[in-house]
């Protein structure tokens, strides 16, 4: 079996070694050395050229290197065979810790101790035990569930928000229009980590923000197209957003001159929040192949009428 490897981000060694160790029969081809096309039957992917998949004419299953997938789906050219998502552990822990980081940083006030050590200045700030502080997450799947179930470790009130009806030990599980409304209403800090689909894209807007209490904090690491950021800029100059913390962007990699770039009221971080790590998550990439060979049912298929 031949596999194709593309993604300017992810480490092509490391992820050859990996799946070689678990797999010692794959042979693993990296763009742009792709050789003869007919060969290939698989592809480990992330952000392929609009088609690249269109021009491998034995292509039988496309595996994705992100857990989100919207942009193979814009690529009209995709071929229709399986295409699989990656769900694994080290990418979950990564984007639980993310999370929790991001919400004890406003909780803890970091920037701002931070800031005062640079000054010298020795100054207890008041925070709310973490009891007090509700946290909502849009987005209750893999990572959102991962998010909330370190969140409620620590004794944060957690609700989530998702398409369908979801349970979840120690969540407040909403679903549709009116849990919208109801999470929006009683978040003190609002996650997003919903997949960006035609449903989902700038969900983070006046509307929302609006909604939420006054002095709440927003934190992205869904996508960039989540975030109407003019919307964001006015509700943090207004005071009625008192942060955010920001990982995914519009434009990635955001340009230097960005008006968030350089505002003292957010986070950033250049798309980290959750990393395809290629030890544990070779581990997927294998099982989903070794299935795949043996005709066995695929886990974490996208459906791509749903978007995700
Ligand atoms: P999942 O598919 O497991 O979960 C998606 C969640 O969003 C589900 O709870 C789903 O509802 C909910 N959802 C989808 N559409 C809607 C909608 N219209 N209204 C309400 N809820 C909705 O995805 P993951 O948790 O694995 O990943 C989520 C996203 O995180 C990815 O798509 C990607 O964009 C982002 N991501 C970002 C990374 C980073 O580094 N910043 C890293 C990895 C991922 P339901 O449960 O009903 O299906
Ligand atoms: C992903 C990502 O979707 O890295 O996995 O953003």
């Amino acid at each position: 079996m031949t596999l194709l490897f593309h993604s300017a981000s992810d480490d092509a060694r490391a992820w050859t070694a990996e799946l070689n160790r678990r797999l010692p029969d794959l042979e693993v081809r990296v763009t742009p050395d792709i050789g003869d096309p007919a060969d290939i039957t698989c592809a480990l992917v992330w952000k392929p050229p609009p088609g690249l998949l269109a021009g491998l004419p034995n292509l039988r299953l496309i595996l994705s290197l992100g857990a989100g997938v919207e942009p193979l789906l814009e690529d009209p050219t995709l071929p229709d065979v399986p295409l699989v998502r990656m769900v694994a552990a080290g990418l979950a822990e990564d984007m639980a810790g993310y999370v929790t980081m991001e919400v004890l940083r406003w909780q803890r006030h970091a920037d701002a101790y931070a800031a005062q050590q640079r000054a010298g200045q020795w100054r207890q700030l008041p925070h709310r035990p973490a009891a007090e502080v509700r946290v909502g997450l849009l987005g209750l799947g893999e990572l959102g569930a991962a998010a909330a179930r370190a969140l409620v470790a620590l004794g944060f009130p957690v609700a989530g928000w998702s398409r369908t009806p979801r349970t979840l030990p120690g969540v407040t599980a909403l679903h549709g229009p009116d849990g919208l409304a109801t999470l929006l209403a009683g978040s003190d800090m609002l996650v997003c980590l919903l997949p960006l689909t035609p449903e989902t894209r700038d969900i983070l807007n006046r509307n929302t923000f609006a909604a939420l209490p006054r002095g709440a904090v927003v934190i992205n690491a869904g996508r960039g197209g989540h975030l109407v950021e003019e919307d964001l800029l006015a509700a943090l100059e207004s005071g009625h957003i008192a942060g955010a913390s920001l990982d995914v962007f519009r434009e990635e990699p955001l340009p230097a001159a960005h008006p968030l770039f350089g505002h003292p009221l957010v986070h950033l971080t250049p798309h980290v929040a959750g990393v395809t790590h290629p030890g544990p998550c070779a581990d997927h990439v294998a099982d989903t192949i070794r299935r795949h060979r043996a005709g066995d049912p695929l886990p974490n298929l996208v459906d791509r009428r749903r978007g995700y």
